[in-house]
């Protein structure tokens, strides 16, 4: 319990701090911490630096969905039916406490709100303003695992009959934008873009933001998940390291 308040405390000043991008106190200590925590991981100073945000004037008018609009099935449909009052995003592999998180409990943890451009490899880009907590937040709730190398995110929908699926490391895991986003534009997400939960990452590639969360898994090596490539896309073909 005492733990989680000082992570609820950090947050909050981490919030606080954004308003003034990028180089507040609470910021710098959030990193020194997941440094001290993940001493093993590779991180060059240039990742730690935040993606343009933009002005409300900036967004666009309609943020279109790509790749699954809707996932198949009965389940997602039912949950959608109920307003997602049922969805639990599952925090399990390599952590010391497993996790089944409601929308409401994550929509009570300090919260960021970023406007930021998504840039699609297809060739097309927009500017939407996303809000949810951190993932580092979440990450330390659940309290990682030295061995922890990689964060696997899994999705409810399947496209061309294989599960959706995406990973990033632990440098893009702790980046301040790396948020579990419910609003998009101040709305719940709409189904086409993820709802009720996705992922921004926000200094990678549009296939890296994984919609319809469903899971996420913290783990030593990519191998023996999908097809061992770290997602769907690199499954075929794409990098997997698609920083911007
Ligand atoms: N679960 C899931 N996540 C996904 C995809 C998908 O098909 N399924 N498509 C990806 C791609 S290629 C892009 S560009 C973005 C599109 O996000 P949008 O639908 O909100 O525009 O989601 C990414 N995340
Ligand atoms: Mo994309």
């Amino acid at each position: 319990m005492k733990r989680r308040n000082l992570l609820v405390g950090l947050g909050a000043g981490l919030v606080a701090g954004c308003s003034k991008v990028g180089q507040s106190e609470p910021m710098q200590t959030l990193f020194d911490w997941s440094e001290r925590l993940h001493n093993g991981a590779h991180r060059a100073l240039g990742r730690k630096a935040l993606a343009r945000e933009y002005a409300p004037e900036d967004i666009s008018p309609f943020f279109r969905g790509n790749g699954t609009i809707e996932p198949d099935g009965g389940a997602y449909a039912a949950h959608a039916a109920a307003g997602f009052a049922d969805w639990r995003l599952a925090v399990g592999g390599l952590v010391r406490r497993e996790l089944a998180l409601s929308l409401d409990q994550l929509m009570v943890l300090p919260q960021r709100t970023q406007i930021t451009r998504h840039d699609c490899v297809e060739g097309w880009s927009a500017i939407g303003q996303w809000t949810g907590p951190q993932l580092s937040t979440v990450l330390q709730m659940a309290d990682l695992q030295p061995e922890a190398r990689y964060i696997v995110f899994r999705c409810a929908d399947r496209l061309n009959g294989a599960e959706y699926y995406e990973s990033i490391d632990l440098e893009d895991a702790f980046h301040p934008q790396t948020i579990i986003a419910h609003r998009l534009n101040g709305e719940p997400l709409p189904v086409r873009n993820g709802a009720p939960l996705r992922m921004r990452i926000e200094r990678q590639l549009g296939y890296k933001h994984a919609k319809y969360l469903t899971g996420i898994e913290a783990v030593a090596s990519l191998e023996g998940i999908g097809r061992g490539e770290g997602g769907y896309w690199e499954d075929r073909g794409y990098q997997w390291y698609a920083g911007i």
